[in-house]
């Protein structure tokens, strides 16, 4: 089921089903052991992050107590992101129509008491294509306001198999995760949820079609 829930914020409650779930799973986990979770820590404070993160595709988003970034390469192991899973692009491309592939798929864990503050996405240079984010595991309380920190937020529970995009005028809407609901799926070996965060970092190249000689 297809719903606006704000200006730019489209939610298919239950788009994945159990199998394909199932099926994304293990495409994220395999990949998870050439890209194990670490814990990111905040910049300045080094406090570290209750969110356990990993990342797939040519730029990863890392957090230190320098800052925040996208970088080729995982903060721990060195190596390359390793590729994101085909039916997540698929998903990308049939949900959001964006004209260029994304460039990272972030993964969240959350275990237990897990959380993820309000904030807003702004560390991408791309900012006319949405964000789309797919809900693995336990259900998960997520608020969703406007563009600055005060005024009107809604919380919506976010379950196993749901696919939201944000776009347009909520691009930049404040975000995060109040808690998660421990023990409501089985999805996840050892409990907790999934966060899949598909991004664009960069503009798409100008396409060769429309260039023109001298300029
Ligand atoms: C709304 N993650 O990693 S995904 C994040 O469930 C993040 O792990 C949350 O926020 C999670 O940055 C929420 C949903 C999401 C992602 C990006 C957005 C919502 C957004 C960007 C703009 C507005
Ligand atoms: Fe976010």
């Amino acid at each position: 089921m297809k719903l606006e829930i704000a200006p730019g914020v489209v939610l298919w409650r239950g788009r994945i089903g159990r199998t394909a779930q199932e099926a994304l799973l293990r495409e994220v986990l395999c990949r998870v052991e050439r890209a194990p979770f670490y814990r990111p820590t905040m910049p300045k404070s080094g406090a570290p992050f209750s969110v356990e993160e990993t990342n797939f595709g040519s730029l990863g988003w890392v957090s230190d107590s320098n800052g925040y970034r996208y970088q080729p390469n995982h903060p721990v192991t060195r190596a390359p992101w390793p590729d994101i899973p085909p039916m997540l692009l698929a998903l990308w491309t049939a949900t959001t129509g964006y004209c260029a592939p994304p460039e990272c798929c972030l993964v969240n864990l959350y275990r237990g008491t897990a959380r993820m503050g309000l904030h807003q996405d702004r560390d991408e240079v791309a900012t006319d294509a949405p964000v789309l984010s797919v809900s693995l595991g336990d259900e998960a309380q997520f608020r969703i306001g406007g563009s600055t920190r005060k005024g009107p937020s809604q919380s919506i529970m976010l379950s196993s198999g749901d696919v939201i995009a944000f776009g347009g005028p909520a691009r930049l809407a404040f975000h995060g995760i109040e808690r998660i609901r421990p023990g409501t799926s089985t999805l996840v070996p050892g409990g907790g949820r999934i966060n899949l965060t598909l991004r664009r970092v960069r503009p798409p190249a100008a396409s060769k079609k429309d260039a023109r000689p001298g300029g």
